[in-house]
């Protein structure tokens, strides 16, 4: 069993798409496991995205996924890191493959709706950085 954080990001929560992205991961068979609704702040977001700390993008991508309230989930499932990441697709939107998340519902390579983790370890490190716990089932 691997476990994934999953972020619904600024873009597409302003277009209300948090809840048709976590109906398509649980549709696919991944399980739920936690899920809330918080406004990312500096610390957490340098935090979450500390491995692009030194790439020339970074401080916009910090501005964005502060600049709204996010979702953040977490799933588990056999396999769920290779699995949630082909159902989201390529980072960049217009590179994704035809019915993924990113290529229905991304925007461009900062408003690709979505975030997974990308190894089961970070999987693991991701969560724990979003949620006690207790609040996982
Ligand atoms: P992914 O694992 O698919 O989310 O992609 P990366 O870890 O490579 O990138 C993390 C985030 O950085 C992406 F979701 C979007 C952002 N990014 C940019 O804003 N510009 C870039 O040129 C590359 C990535």
């Amino acid at each position: 069993m691997e476990r994934s954080l999953v972020l619904i990001k600024p873009d597409a929560m302003e277009r209300e798409l948090a809840g048709a992205i976590i109906g398509r991961l649980q549709g696919a068979g991944l399980k739920l496991i936690g899920l809330k609704m918080l406004h990312l702040d500096d610390a957490l977001a340098g935090k979450h995205y500390a491995i692009h700390k030194e790439k020339p993008f970074f401080k916009d991508l910090v501005e964005y996924i502060t600049s709204t309230p996010i979702v953040a989930a977490a799933f588990e499932g056999d396999d769920a890191i290779a699995r949630i990441r082909k159902l989201m697709g390529a980072t960049d939107p217009s590179k994704a493959d035809a019915g993924t998340i990113r290529k229905d519902y991304g925007l461009d390579i900062q408003r690709n709706a979505t975030h997974a983790s990308d190894s089961p370890e970070n999987g693991l490190i991701e969560i724990a950085n979003f949620f006690k716990k207790d609040e996982l089932f």
